[in-house]
C-alpha cells in the first residue's frame, strides 16, 4: 500500500516537472523578435480543420495555416517568393531531436495546393503528450514522416551550403 501511493507520488511529480509550458517559436533569419506560438495566438488567427488518415487510423486535426503563421512573422509569399527566397528553408525541431525541413515555397499557395497546418488538436481533443505542444500535418504529403510531432521550433531563412565554383 505505502509502496503503490509512493510511487503514485512519483508520477505526480514527474507530471508537474515536465508541464512546465513550453513556448514554441517561430524564428526568421535576420534576428527579429522570435514569434511565440502561443495557444493566444494559435486561436486568434483563423483555425483550419482537416481529415486525414495517419498511417491507417482516421483522425481530424485543427490548427493553423503554417503559411499564415510565416505571414505573421513577415515572411515573404506568393509573388514575394523569388530571387534568393528560392533558397530559403523552413526546418521543424521537435522535443526529442527529429528535424524536417521543407523549403519555404512548399508552403504557399502560389506553388502548390497542399495546406500545411500546425495544429493543436486531434480530433477534438488537446493533442496527446506524444505530439504535444504542436504537430506539422501535410495533409497531400503519403508518407506522414514529415508530419512533425512535438515541435518546439521552426526556422525560417537562406540554405547556407557552399555554391559551386
Ligand atoms: N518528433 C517526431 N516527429 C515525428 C517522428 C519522430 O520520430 N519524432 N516520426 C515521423 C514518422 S517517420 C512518422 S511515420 C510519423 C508517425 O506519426 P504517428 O505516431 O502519429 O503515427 O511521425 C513523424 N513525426
Ligand atoms: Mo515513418
Amino acid at each position: 500500500m505505502i509502496r503503490k501511493t509512493l510511487f503514485a507520488l512519483l508520477l505526480c511529480s514527474s507530471a508537474i516537472a515536465s508541464a512546465a509550458p513550453v513556448v514554441p517559436v517561430l524564428e526568421v533569419a535576420g534576428g527579429t523578435t522570435p514569434l511565440a506560438l502561443t495557444s493566444e495566438l494559435l486561436h486568434r488567427l483563423p483555425r483550419l480543420e482537416v481529415a486525414t488518415n495517419d498511417h491507417e487510423t482516421a483522425a481530424t486535426f485543427e490548427g493553423v495555416s503554417l503559411r499564415t503563421l510565416l505571414s505573421e512573422a513577415k515572411v515573404p509569399e506568393g509573388k514575394e517568393i523569388r530571387g534568393e527566397y528560392l533558397s530559403w528553408v523552413v526546418v521543424v525541431d521537435a522535443a526529442d531531436g527529429y528535424r524536417a525541413v521543407y523549403a519555404l515555397a512548399e508552403f504557399d499557395p502560389a506553388f502548390t495546393p497542399d495546406r500545411a497546418l500546425l495544429v493543436d488538436t486531434r480530433d477534438g481533443k488537446p493533442l496527446a503528450a506524444s505530439e504535444a505542444p504542436l504537430r506539422i500535418v501535410l495533409p497531400e504529403e503519403k508518407r506522414p514522416a514529415r508530419w512533425v510531432r512535438q515541435v518546439v521550433r521552426i526556422w525560417v531563412g537562406p540554405v547556407d551550403l557552399p555554391k559551386p565554383k
